[in-house]
């Protein structure tokens, strides 16, 4: 029988995963979606006809939506995961979990109390083909023991309420769930510069900004972040090992030689870039709901990166490293 999914935030990010679900999903059916903006929703529940439910919290308790998909502001999530935890529903929360270490320790102790697991989180990058072979090549081993990686994050533009904050939270957060994940440990303290900022945010935006990561395990990872780009979306990461590199993210493509250039295109955002990822992420999460399994990122990756980017914020306003206070994980899960 077909998963029935609802979808919470029907904005750049939700509107995708919609048609995604509609077009190229199987054992899966949109049924409902919510959204603050009535005529968005509307618009797109006529069109691949599912319903609309106004109020985000009816929706997560409908009798006919099995599972459901947050998309909605970080803001928006912990009481929308709370609520998914108290109807049973598994929800693919995209990131942030939650705003901060706090509220992502409490959602991770209130699953882990249920004794079921049933949040994933939306770091789609685990699921990229390219990163998944990233993965695969360090773990094998053949490079030998990872020593550090550089990442480049870049984005074309973003609105002026895409403030520094959000630059932490909802963009470098990526990279700190990537390097927790491509270097198998927690990371311990971080540091976060930024220089003179480019002049196409507004006053008191710091973008782009730079950080560098250190793991427990010794290793290290740096990050520039710039989301006001300009150009195109650009996604990269070079691992450094102790008998060879490895970079992902070249975008070569196609390579075509006209009109007195060549070169290949450039995505103009995520959905592009990451398409074959968030298919991928989506598909599994339907199969893995469907055996009563969560078998992506956890909730407890999402607190991990919640606590990173605390101490990322700290350090933003001093320039000075800052360590993560991150709970236990053996005390927290048992
Ligand atoms: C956006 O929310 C994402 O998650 C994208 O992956 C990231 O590149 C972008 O900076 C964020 O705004």
């Amino acid at each position: 029988s077909e998963l029935r999914i609802g979808i919470i935030g029907v904005g750049a990010m939700g509107a995708d995963h919609a048609e995604r679900i509609v077009r190229r999903t199987s054992g899966a059916r949109l049924v409902a979606v919510s959204d603050p903006d009535a005529a968005r929703a509307e618009e797109l529940a006529s069109r691949l006809s599912a319903r609309v439910v106004a109020d985000p919290l009816a929706l997560i308790g409908a009798r006919d939506v099995d599972a459901v998909i947050l998309a909605s502001p970080g803001f928006a999530h912990a009481e929308q995961l709370f609520a998914c935890l108290e109807h049973g529903k598994p929800v693919l929360c995209e990131k942030p979990l939650t705003m901060d270490a706090a509220s992502s320790l409490q959602v991770v102790e209130a699953e882990h109390k249920l004794g079921r697991q049933l949040i994933q989180v939306g770091f789609m990058r685990r699921f990229d083909p390219e990163y998944t072979a990233l993965k695969q090549l360090l773990d094998s081993g053949e490079l030998g023991r990872p020593l550090l990686l550089h990442n480049v994050h870049r984005n074309k533009a973003n609105g002026p309420g895409f403030r520094s904050e959000m630059i932490v939270r909802d963009s470098m957060v990526h990279e700190v769930d990537v390097a927790r994940w491509l270097l198998g440990s927690e990371i311990s303290r971080i540091t976060v510069h930024a220089p003179k900022p480019t002049s196409a945010v507004p006053d008191g935006v710091l973008d782009p900004q730079f950080a560098v990561f250190e793991m427990a395990n010794g290793a290290m990872a740096d990050v520039e972040v710039f989301v006001n780009f300009q150009v195109g979306y650009e996604v990269r990461c070079e691992a450094v090992a102790e008998r060879g590199s490895a970079t992902i993210g070249l975008g070569a493509g196609v390579l075509t030689r006209a009109a007195g250039h060549w070169g290949g295109a450039m995505p103009e955002d995520f959905r592009i870039r990451f398409d074959r990822a968030y298919d991928i992420e989506v598909q599994r999460w339907v199969e893995a709901v469907g055996r009563d399994e969560i078998d992506g990122p956890s909730a407890w990756d999402g607190y991990a990166a919640a606590a990173v980017c605390e101490a990322g914020l700290a350090s933003l306003s001093t320039g000075q490293p800052v360590t993560v206070d991150l709970a236990d994980r053996q005390a927290v899960l048992g």
